[in-house]
């Protein structure tokens, strides 16, 4: 059975897991320690990250992006819209996404891995004028969201969680659109919600 390489904290291994249970793609889910660099990790992507997907033939796709394309073609179009308008909104929406995961990595990193007068604020204050752009941005008009979910709503319903993981009380505020809709994204759709990082 496929493998995938993750960590529950992990905002692109949650968007991964979380589009291949919607896809209905059965896959074994092996939580690693990035930290340790562990052999099977290594072996598969030399880049060390999360996550990593490993195909029955010993085949390794990373990073998310390219995994959640793969999941779409062999789900025959289950992640993403077939109409190519619709798919680049949902294919935007996922990048915009998984971009606010990267800056709130960065400053996730910049603290656990730099003591403490090595942290340089002014690199932290830059990368989180980013996500509270993107937080606007979203909250200004979220996606709209039903029982049909798309790539999009996934990855965003991932990066939201670990916002919430790691920066709670500190982006909600003056965003209850965004708010509202990553409450109703785990009403409508619980089996997902599960998968997400508490
Ligand atoms: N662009 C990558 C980002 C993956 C990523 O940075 N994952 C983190 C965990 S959330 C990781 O593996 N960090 C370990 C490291 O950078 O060494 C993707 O979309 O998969």
């Amino acid at each position: 059975m496929t493998k995938v390489l993750y960590s529950p904290a992990s905002p692109y291994s949650t968007k991964v897991r979380m589009a291949a249970h919607y896809a209905g793609i059965p896959m074994e889910s092996v939580l690693v320690d990035t930290n340790a660099a562990p052999a099977e990790l290594i072996n598969a992507n030399p880049l060390g990250k999360i996550p990593t997907l490993i195909l029955d033939d010993g085949k390794a796709l990373y990073d998310s992006r390219v995994i959640t394309q793969y999941l779409n073609r062999v789900s025959g179009n289950k992640i993403f819209p077939r109409n190519a308008e619709k798919r680049l909104e949902a294919e935007q929406l996922e990048s915009v996404a998984d971009g606010l995961c990267d800056v709130l990595l960065t400053h996730v990193y910049e603290r656990r891995f730099h003591p403490e007068e090595k942290i340089h604020q002014p690199w932290l204050d830059w990368q989180w004028a980013k996500a509270i752009r993107v937080l606007d941005y979203l909250n200004a008009a979220p996606p709209r969201l039903g029982k049909k979910l798309h790539g999009g709503h996934i990855a965003l319903a991932a990066a939201l969680a670990y916002a919430s993981l790691r920066f709670e009380g500190k982006w909600e505020k003056g965003r209850s659109k965004l708010k509202r809709w990553q409450k109703r994204f785990e009403e409508l759709h619980p089996e997902l919600a599960a998968l997400l990082p508490k």
